[in-house]
């Protein structure tokens, strides 16, 4: 299998880097219906631990069963699955080798207060599994925030080392935030930029709103006239915010919403230079036809630019 030329050029972005590392990230980047195009859609499944069993799984029960995630990122073509470790290991073995695997290795809870996660899992955990990537995520603005870009720094160089891949998954929330803060434009550039910084080879982060939150970085915005009315152009921004775009940005889906609201968005994602789309809930909680149906209407329309 010969590279593309577009992933070509997405790998020179991470010049220097192990080359283990960059054959986990051709591994994600040729795989599925998107292989080449330089795009992903991915398959997160930790809302279980996230949000609970009954808020994740209820509407469309057939996926409390891990091989019905499995069975649905590969028949959908899609370029990952992304889990906790209990739920890799119901599937890896049965699945092994069809769907690249990506092992969350820190998860919270929606039942405690501190905005904090455990790490649940090892890089060892994920390279006996045969995953090319890690997943993490950081709470910047959260309390516990300096000890989360510890613990990402410590496991980060022991992936790399491993030639995995790095996934952050850029949730600002605590500290000054109060909700719409978590998904303010300046607030979600920012986390995405911290990622960055912190060695992450891919970032995950969510659509940003129209809002600047901090004052403090009001006036930059103003004066550099950043647009920020279409999706499209706070998709950009981001983007940009992740070393001008040399790294790997995608975008996650959000709580269960109608087809063509879940399309608008990807086209605002695809139209402001976003890498893709990170979908759960919209996914498994739909029935398979369904989830099927919308997740090729996802990969096509991340194909049409392509
Ligand atoms: P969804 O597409 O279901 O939003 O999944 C993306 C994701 O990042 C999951 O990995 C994670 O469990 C969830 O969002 C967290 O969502 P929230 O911040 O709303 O609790």
């Amino acid at each position: 299998m010969r590279v593309t030329e577009r992933v070509r050029d997405i790998l020179g972005y991470y010049d220097g880097e192990q080359p283990g590392v960059k054959a986990s990230l051709v591994r994600l980047l040729m795989q599925g219906r998107l292989a080449g195009s330089g795009r992903m859609v991915i398959l997160p499944v930790d809302q279980g631990f996230e949000h609970g069993p009954a808020r994740s799984f209820a509407p469309n029960p057939a996926a409390y069963d891990p091989r019905y995630v499995f069975e649905l990122a590969i028949e959908a073509g899609l370029t990952a699955l992304a889990a906790p470790l209990g739920l890799l290991r119901a599937g890896a073995d049965r699945y092994a080798g069809e769907i690249p695997l990506i092992l969350k290795i820190n998860n919270a809870n929606s039942l405690g207060t501190v905005k904090d996660e455990a790490i649940t899992a090892t890089v060892r955990d994920a390279t006996e599994l045969g995953c090319s990537a890690i997943g993490f995520t950081i709470y910047p603005g959260s309390d516990r925030q300096y000890d989360m870009f510890e613990e990402i720094r410590a496991a980060s160089a022991e992936a790399r080392a491993a030639g995995l891949a790095v996934v952050i998954w850029a949730y600002p929330r605590g500290g000054i935030l109060e909700a719409e803060g978590e998904t303010a434009l300046d607030v979600v550039a920012y986390g995405a930029h911290m990622a960055a910084l912190l060695g992450a080879h891919i970032i995950k982060v969510k659509p940003p709103s129209a809002l600047v939150f901090d004052p403090a970085a009001r006036p930059a915005y103003e004066k550099a006239a950043i647009p920020r009315e279409r999706l499209a152009d706070r998709i950009a921004h981001v983007v940009q915010s992740a070393f001008d775009g040399r790294r790997i940005v995608v975008f996650s889906g959000g709580a269960a919403k109608d087809d063509a609201a879940v399309l608008d968005e990807v086209r605002g994602i695809r139209d402001g230079g976003g890498y893709g789309s990170i979908v759960g809930r919209n996914a498994f909680q739909r029935n398979r036809r369904d989830a099927l149906h919308l997740l090729e209407g996802i990969v096509s329309t991340y194909l049409e630019t392509t």
